[in-house]
């Protein structure tokens, strides 16, 4: 279905800026935007993300989006902002404090001033994070708990939520951010030292090789399929709004990393192997959200089960990783391996 463009007086198809838009869950996102006929343009620095995700028709500007020359020039002639772009480690912000900020919050600042320069203002659909509410004890989190965040990383995507606010208030940008849980699916890497235990989990196990649990494996998570946060990020545009709403994107369900484990071996047919390791230092324990705000304000369905998720992450890595350039030689790899892996939602 092809949409005519009624925001902003303009008329024709609807072309959207997705920053971030050749990482994991950006790709996806651009991929579902291009199926039902909408133009998209992708800011993207390539720091993490690869142009191997992008779906066939995207226009990918490659910058950073903490420079405002390159921001204005992605910005000029959209309809709305799907801003991603981060750096999304909480360890990287651990190490390199200013350089995640610079990325994390001012390059959102960069987003909403170029939003609110815009004659009709830009509506921006921006992603936050559970990492906002640090380790908050009353569960499942609703949208209204403590932001206490633990890490830059939280305190900066806290900003985002902040400055959002600012730019509705102040410069009439419509906004909403959404808190997403702990996001997973295809094109999440499992080689990378930043990905999260569900990538690592299905690689190990797809493989028959033994995993690490760190601590005793009875911290839970809750976790999303990314299928669902593209639902919710395509959704959450027609409600963004000067009040600068935020939403958790989450299921409601926890999950401990040893019944992952049992789940993805059991998956994956081989005998579980677990190598125990020290708890991760400052990890929270457990972490679950309230999706029910989200649902009802977005209409949003019921999420994705856990093991029909997990089965799209073994079915991508036994077809060899689609999407995902071999370590070494990312500008080799050939183009019509991006149609190898087809997401649920397309
Ligand atoms: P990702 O690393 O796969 O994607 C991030 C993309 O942004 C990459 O393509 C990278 O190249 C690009 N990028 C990074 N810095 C940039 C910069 N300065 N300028 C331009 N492009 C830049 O990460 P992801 O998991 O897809 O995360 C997407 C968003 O969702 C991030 O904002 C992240 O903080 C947020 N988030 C993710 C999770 C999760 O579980 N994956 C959870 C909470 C929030
Ligand atoms: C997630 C996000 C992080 C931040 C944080 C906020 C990811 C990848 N990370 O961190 O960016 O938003 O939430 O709270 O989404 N584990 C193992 N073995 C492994 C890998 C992990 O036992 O090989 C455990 C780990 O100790 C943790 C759980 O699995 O208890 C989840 O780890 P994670 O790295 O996937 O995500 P998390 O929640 O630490």
């Amino acid at each position: 279905m092809r949409h005519a463009c009624r925001s902003n007086g303009r008329t024709g198809k609807v072309m959207y800026l997705v920053t971030g838009g050749c990482g994991f869950i950006g790709s996806h996102l651009c991929a579902a935007l291009r199926a039902r006929g909408d133009q998209v343009r992708v800011l993207d620095d390539l720091s993490t993300g690869s142009e191997e995700n992008l779906a066939p028709g995207v226009d990918l500007v490659r910058g950073n989006v903490a420079d405002p020359v390159a921001v204005r020039a992605a910005m000029e002639g959209v309809n709305g902002c799907f801003h991603l772009a981060a750096i999304a480690s909480v360890e990287r912000g651990v190490r390199e404090w200013l350089n995640t900020h610079q990325a994390n919050l001012c390059g959102t600042i960069g987003i909403l001033e170029e939003a609110a320069r815009a004659r009709g203002r830009i509506p921006v659909v921006y992603a936050s994070s559970a990492a906002v509410y640090g380790d908050c004890d009353a569960l499942p989190l609703t949208e209204d708990a403590p932001t206490w965040p633990l890490s830059a990383y939280g305190a900066d995507k806290l900003g985002c939520e902040l400055h959002a606010r600012v730019a509705g208030v102040v410069h009439q940008v419509p906004s909403i951010g959404l808190r997403f849980f702990n996001v997973f699916g295809p094109r999440q890497d499992p080689r990378s030292p930043y990905s999260g235990v569900i990538s690592i989990f299905c690689d190990r196990l797809s493989r028959g090789e033994p995993v690490t649990i760190f601590g005793d494996g009875g911290q839970t998570r809750d976790f999303v399929f990314v299928a669902d946060v593209v639902i919710a990020m395509m959704a959450a545009m027609g409600q963004a709004s000067t009040a600068a709403p935020v939403l958790n994107v989450c299921t409601g369900r926890p999950t401990s990393v040893r019944e992952l484990a049992a789940v993805v071996a059991n998956l994956c047919s081989t005998r579980l192997e677990v190598r125990q390791q020290p708890p991760r230092s400052g990890e929270i324990r457990h972490s679950l959200g309230s999706p029910s705000l989200a649902q009802a304000k977005l209409g949003l369905p019921s999420p994705e089960g856990l093991s029909t998720g997990l089965a799209q992450v073994v079915a991508w890595l036994r077809a060899g990783r689609p999407g995902l350039a071999p370590a070494s030689q990312s500008a080799n790899q050939p183009a019509d391996r991006r149609s190898d892996y087809q997401p649920a939602y397309q």
